[in-house]
Order: C-alpha cells, then sequence, then structure tokens
C-alpha cells in the first residue's frame, strides 16, 4: 500500500518523492542513482585528463566526440568550507536564485513543477559567436542519499540535471539550437568533531563536492571554440557559484 510504502521508503531513497507518482519517476530515479554512483568513482582511472586547477579546485575532462561534435565529459572536485552539502544543494537546485550566480543563462522558465524537490526548465542561454544560440529543458531532481560508507550516518546531497522532452516546448523551432545535458552535483559534509558542549559552527564545516557534466551541443559547434568556452566557463561557474553559496549562508543558521 501507499502507506506502506511511505514507511519503507524506496531503495536509497529516505522517504518517497511526490514525484514518485509523476511518468517521469522511473526514469528520474534511475538517472539520479545513476549519476551518484559515477560521481562518487574517482579520477584514477577512466582517462581523465586535468585541464584546471584552483585551491582545492580540480577540474578533469575526457576528450570525447560523437559525430564529430564535442560532448567531453567533466567531473570536478572541490572543498568547500562552511556550508553544509544541504546548502550547496539548495543554491544549484532552486529556481529562484538561479540567475544569481548562473552566467550561461539568458532566460530561465520554471514549465513544471513535479514536486518540491524536481522541477522541469527550459533555459535559453547566451549565444557565442558564430554558432547558433542553444536552449535546454531538463528536469531537475534534488535528494538526500543515505552514506553507507560513513559510520557517523553524515548524509550525501544531489542535484541531477537531465535532458527531457515536452511537447509543449519543441527544439529548434525558432531560433535556438537544444542541447542536451546530464549534469550532478553531490555533495557531502564533514563536522570537526565537536567539544563538550559546545554547538557546531561553520568552522567546523567542510563540503566535498563533485560535479559532473556531459553536454552535448545539438548541433555543429567549432570544436576550438567549444572547447575554450568550456575551459573559461567551468571554472568560472564553480568559483563563482560556490563563492555565492558561502555568501547567502554566512549569516544565516546552518542547514544540516
Ligand atoms: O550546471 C550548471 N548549471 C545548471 C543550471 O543552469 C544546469 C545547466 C547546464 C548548462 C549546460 C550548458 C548549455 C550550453 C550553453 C551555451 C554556452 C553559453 C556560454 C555563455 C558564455 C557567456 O545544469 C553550470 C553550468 C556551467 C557552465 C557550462 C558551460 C558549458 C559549455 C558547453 C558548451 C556546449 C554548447 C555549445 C554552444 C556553442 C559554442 C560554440
Amino acid at each position: 500500500t501507499k502507506q506502506q510504502q511511505q514507511q519503507v521508503g524506496a531503495g536509497p531513497c529516505k522517504g518517497l518523492s511526490k514525484a514518485s507518482q509523476h511518468r517521469l519517476w522511473p526514469e528520474i530515479d534511475r538517472i539520479s542513482m545513476e549519476q551518484l554512483r559515477y560521481a562518487r568513482l574517482g579520477v584514477g582511472e577512466g582517462g581523465w585528463q586535468l585541464f584546471a586547477e584552483d585551491g582545492e579546485m580540480k577540474m578533469y575532462k575526457r576528450e570525447e566526440e560523437v559525430n564529430g561534435m564535442v560532448v567531453d565529459p567533466l567531473k570536478a572536485c572541490h572543498v568547500v568550507r562552511g556550508v553544509t552539502g544541504h546548502e550547496m544543494c539548495h543554491y544549484f537546485f532552486s529556481p529562484d536564485v538561479r540567475m544569481d550566480w548562473e552566467t550561461t543563462v539568458e532566460q530561465m522558465t520554471v514549465i513544471e513543477t513535479i514536486a518540491d524537490d524536481t522541477l522541469v526548465f527550459l533555459q535559453v542561454h547566451k549565444r557565442i559567436w558564430p554558432a547558433s544560440q542553444r536552449d535546454s529543458l531538463f528536469w531537475s531532481h534534488m535528494r538526500q542519499v543515505p552514506d553507507h560508507n560513513d559510520r557517523d550516518g553524515h548524509d550525501i546531497w544531489i542535484v541531477c540535471n537531465h535532458s527531457t522532452e515536452n511537447p509543449g516546448f519543441p527544439s529548434n523551432n525558432g531560433k535556438c539550437v537544444r542541447v542536451s545535458l546530464t549534469v550532478c552535483l553531490v555533495c557531502q559534509t564533514f563536522i570537526d568533531p565537536p567539544k563538550e558542549g559546545v554547538p557546531i559552527t561553520r568552522d567546523d564545516i567542510t563540503c566535498k563536492i563533485t560535479y559532473c557534466s556531459v553536454v552535448n551541443p545539438g548541433g555543429w559547434a567549432p570544436a576550438s571554440v567549444l572547447r575554450a568556452v568550456y575551459k573559461r566557463e567551468y571554472p568560472k561557474f564553480l568559483k563563482r557559484f560556490t563563492a555565492y553559496v558561502i555568501d547567502q549562508c554566512k549569516d544565516k543558521p546552518i542547514m544540516f
């Protein structure tokens, strides 16, 4: 029964998302958990090459092409102090703050609210000369998952974004070429052992993040321009986004 389902939960999901009744749910659940496993694999194997580094931020890519289009998978690792994984994921997911940190987007619309933790976005991206302008349509799902390797029971938070289709918003009608994307942000919170009777402060918190992304440009774009955009935009995004979250959180109570 529905009640039993809610009690036992479904798979690795702690509670059952309201999105579980939706036609996209099997795909959302499967891709999110696949992305979680993929994010947690190291970069030691699989031919990852380091292409950008800044303090504790490290970005790796694998050069890949599909039908002559660059689709280089990216994997980035970073350590951010003073914020939790829940906070990181909250600001990455929330449409309310998207335009405050996202610099590749010209226009953002939530076209469907599947549940509080699951939305469908349509985004029009900034145009890069000489290529056509791009847009993207994707579901975005946020979830807390238990970390079985962590005795202290610190959970992992994930946001997964994955392209989808919607008959009301067909691709390539008009000026934009639709990109397809699979992106995930996986965050783990570490807390320094608190001293007796002393409350945990932001100085005791460290967040380890992994960001993975594969974007297919959806139509021809010059490989050299694309790789140059990639090399500039991903480090810019991760630095700007993490600084934004630190700044937003600093005077707020900790959201564990
Ligand atoms: O993950 C990020 N943001 C999320 C919320 O917005 C979401 C979005 C993913 C963006 C996918 C990229 C879409 C293509 C955009 C076109 C490029 C615009 C650049 C404008 C520069 C001023 O998951 C953070 C995203 C971080 C930045 C991503 C850069 C990706 C570059 C890939 C290029 C592929 C498109 C090719 C366009 C033609 C270029 C010659």
